[in-house]
């Protein structure tokens, strides 16, 4: 059975005293609430990743991840991240790939191969993130554009390697934009992603690996999509940065 994750990604928000307090109320409803065996991740920027190590090191059921990583070991890269500094304060997990990243930071497929690796060596689940623009979506070619996503992005790994990675559909027309894909149109994209990995990899891994939907996900909207059959959680923005909505979406897998 393939992991249930609600994952939040809190971008350039909070200053460090607003992260920790937002950090200990999500772990401290989590505690009371969330009672199936669904995962939360918190993905918070780099300045309070230590501390929400140390915060959530008896916490069984919420994660923490960074939002970005440097593709290389370690050096000469000034103002940068790696895998290994974020791994050594607890982190489990590093988004990937999103759409931020991608079009504001020139982040290509081979680049996010390479971070993808890093990250994988050194025992971080990266949340990969995938989707069309709206100028891609009408054009009809959406399809075609993830899965050169993901054969460019991923498809260079071992059936082992790719099994650790999670996926996250996320709509660029959908993020920030307060529109969200509807359950269907959703749906029809994550199973079209589940088989292009099937047919990479095979059912089995195909089957286990899970696909998050991201772009404007809330409560008002997360129990219809996580209803679908290929969506087995959320990579959500603004609602992240509200205890009780990040709570109430991942209460829908109680
Ligand atoms: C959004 O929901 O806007 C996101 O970008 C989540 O990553």
């Amino acid at each position: 059975m393939r992991k249930k994750i609600v994952a939040g990604n809190w971008k350039m928000n909070l200053d460090y005293q607003s992260g920790l307090s937002l950090f200990s109320e999500i772990i401290n409803m989590a505690k009371d609430e969330v009672i199936g065996n669904q995962e939360l991740v918190v993905c918070s920027p780099f300045i309070h990743l230590s501390s929400l190590g140390q915060l959530s090191k008896n916490v069984t059921n919420v994660n923490i991840g960074a939002q970005n990583i440097h593709q290389a070991e370690s050096g000469a890269y000034t103002g940068e991240i790696s895998a290994v500094q974020v791994k050594s304060v607890g982190a489990s997990h590093v988004i990937l790939g999103h759409s931020e990243r991608r079009a504001y930071f020139g982040e290509t497929d081979a680049l996010l191969a390479a971070k993808v690796d890093i990250a994988l060596k050194h025992g971080l689940t990266p949340i990969f993130c995938i989707g069309e623009t709206k100028e891609e979506r009408e054009s009809g070619d959406f399809f075609e554009i993830i899965k050169t996503q993901l054969t460019d992005g991923l498809f260079h790994l071992s059936n082992e390697a790719f099994a650790a990675v999670v996926l996250a559909y996320e709509p660029v027309w959908a993020i920030g934009t307060g529109l969200t894909a509807s359950p269907e149109q959703a749906q029809e994209v994550h199973q079209f992603i589940r088989q292009v990995v099937a047919e990479k990899y095979g059912q089995e891994i195909a089957d286990n690996t899970s696909i998050l939907y991201g772009g404007s996900c809330n409560p008002g909207n997360a129990k219809d999509l996580f209803a679908q059959a290929d969506i087995d959680g959320g990579l959500i923005g603004g609602a992240s940065l509200k205890s009780r909505d990040f709570i109430d979406i991942a209460k829908v897998f109680n």
